[in-house]
């Protein structure tokens, strides 16, 4: 049956999901804060970059099925697509999970849905979110069904995997589960399994956290490679022969807004426990740091008051416009705070970058980028950057030393064009 539903939260995840449901036949009315957003939307346009999303929404809005406003209202379902971020002392902000279930309480009733998809803290439905919406006078459970719907999609590839990933229903009771499970049918074509709201939360959160986990170990192996003198890359790949393992990859630091900060909200309900999750992200925090030690050795031989650095990639990941967490930003933060360098950064993606206060000027290519440069440093491996002129990014640079942080160029032919071709996790190459 087709329902009315407001999705509260028009980011990465709220935004797929009512276009998602609005193409499926659901009334959608989208709710944002950010009136930007909103008014955008009404003209059938976004405000991020998603492959195809803008399509969908444009398609969505047309239909009439999706329109946006700044406030919630009456509906059969209301889905709560907040960002849940991290205060500077590592714990949850659920500061817009309270005041997105507060928003609605006025307009709660009987037989309503309520699901969470931000990520969340284990407890914070049972915790958090139920005494909120108790509020409305509805009982919980009976009244009113509340689940945890965690999001799993991977940016890049939202709307394939909204659709085609499984995914994990925690209800209040088992009634809260069943219902969401059935509104979310309408498109997801993957598994649904139900479960109880806690362990929906625990399940999203250590899903990252054994990624986030995973890479720490590489990263650790690309440390010891460099301090042995062999290759990490080359370990990786012949290791993961072995039918029962999977190294992950190693690289400049680990970002976005789910990775980054999911093992904290693990780490915060019990750090005394969570031990391997801290020292993690403590891993994957120190790359940045990792990469400018060894970018410093490259460029030892320079006698030189300025040092030119060219940069390319800002993003968290390659092919994506997202700098959230972004562990480059980290990178460049520590060249500027030595004085010495002098820093020119392009992205393709990127063509500003300002937030809090703190901006940074964005090249216009890669080649104005390296012009007069001493270090080129490969920071994010966009398939846009695989088409690089290198004969003439060589005649461009001051001092031809490359430093690959993704394992991305092809060493033999940069060698053989002249290039000193340092890569990161690679001992052999120091
Ligand atoms: N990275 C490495 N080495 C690797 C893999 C990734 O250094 O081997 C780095 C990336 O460069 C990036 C960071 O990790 O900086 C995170 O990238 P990602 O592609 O692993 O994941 P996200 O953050 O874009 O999306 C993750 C996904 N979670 C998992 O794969 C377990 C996605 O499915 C989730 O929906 C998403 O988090 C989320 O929203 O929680």
């Amino acid at each position: 049956m087709k329902k009315k539903i407001c999705i509260i939260g028009l980011g990465y995840i709220g935004l797929p999901t009512a276009a998602m449901f609005a193409t499926h036949g659901h009334k959608i009315v989208g709710v944002d804060i950010n009136k930007k957003v909103v008014d955008a939307l009404n003209n059938g346009k976004i405000t991020i970059y998603e492959p195809y999303l803008d399509i969908m929404v444009q398609a969505a809005v047309t239909s009439g099925n999706l329109i946006g406003k700044t406030e919630p209202e009456e509906a059969d379902a209301f889905i709560i697509a907040v960002p849940t971020p991290i205060t500077s002392d590592k714990k949850a902000d659920m500061s817009y999970v309270k005041s997105a279930a507060e928003a609605i309480v006025p307009h709660l009733r009987q037989g309503n849905m309520v699901v969470l998809e931000s990520t969340s803290p284990p407890g914070t439905v049972k915790n958090l979110l139920v005494p909120i919406l108790e509020r409305s006078g509805l009982k919980v459970g009976e009244d009113l069904l509340v689940a945890h719907c965690p999001e799993r999609v991977l940016p890049g590839k939202i709307l394939i995997e909204l659709v085609e990933n499984p995914r994990i229903i925690g209800g209040v009771n088992r009634k809260s589960a069943e219902a969401v499970m059935e509104l979310y049918r309408t498109f997801v074509r993957g598994e649904i399994y139900l479960t109880d709201a806690t362990t929906a939360e625990m399940c999203k959160l250590m899903e990252n956290t054994y990624r986030d986990v995973n890479i720490a170990l590489a990263n650790e192996l690309a440390l010891l490679c460099e301090k042995i003198g062999i290759n990490a890359w080359e370990v990786i790949q012949l290791s993961n022969k072995h039918p029962r393992v999977n190294i992950h990859l190693p690289g400049p630091g680990v970002g976005g807004h789910c990775l980054a900060v999911d093992p904290w909200f693990i780490v915060e309900t019990d750090p005394e426990t969570a031990k391997i999750i801290k020292l993690g992200r403590q891993i994957n925090d120190s790359m940045p740091y990792n990469v400018f030690k060894r970018a410093i050795e490259i460029l030892s031989e320079k006698d030189s008051h300025c040092i030119k650095v060219a940069i390319l990639g800002i993003t968290y990941k390659s092919n994506i416009d997202d700098t959230r967490e972004s562990p480059i930003i980290e990178l460049i933060k520590l060249f500027e705070e030595d004085g010495k360098y002098q820093v020119s950064i392009y992205d393709p993606h990127v063509s500003s970058y300002n937030h809090n206060g703190y901006s940074i000027n964005m090249s216009k290519d890669v080649y104005s980028a390296a012009e007069g440069s001493d270090l080129l440093i490969l920071a994010v491996n966009h398939d846009l950057f695989a088409k690089v002129d290198f004969e003439l990014l060589y005649k461009k640079m001051a001092s031809p030393n490359i430093l690959d942080t993704r394992n991305f160029w092809d060493r033999k032919m940069l060698s053989k064009i002249g290039f000193n071709y340092y890569l990161l996790g690679d001992g052999s190459t120091l």
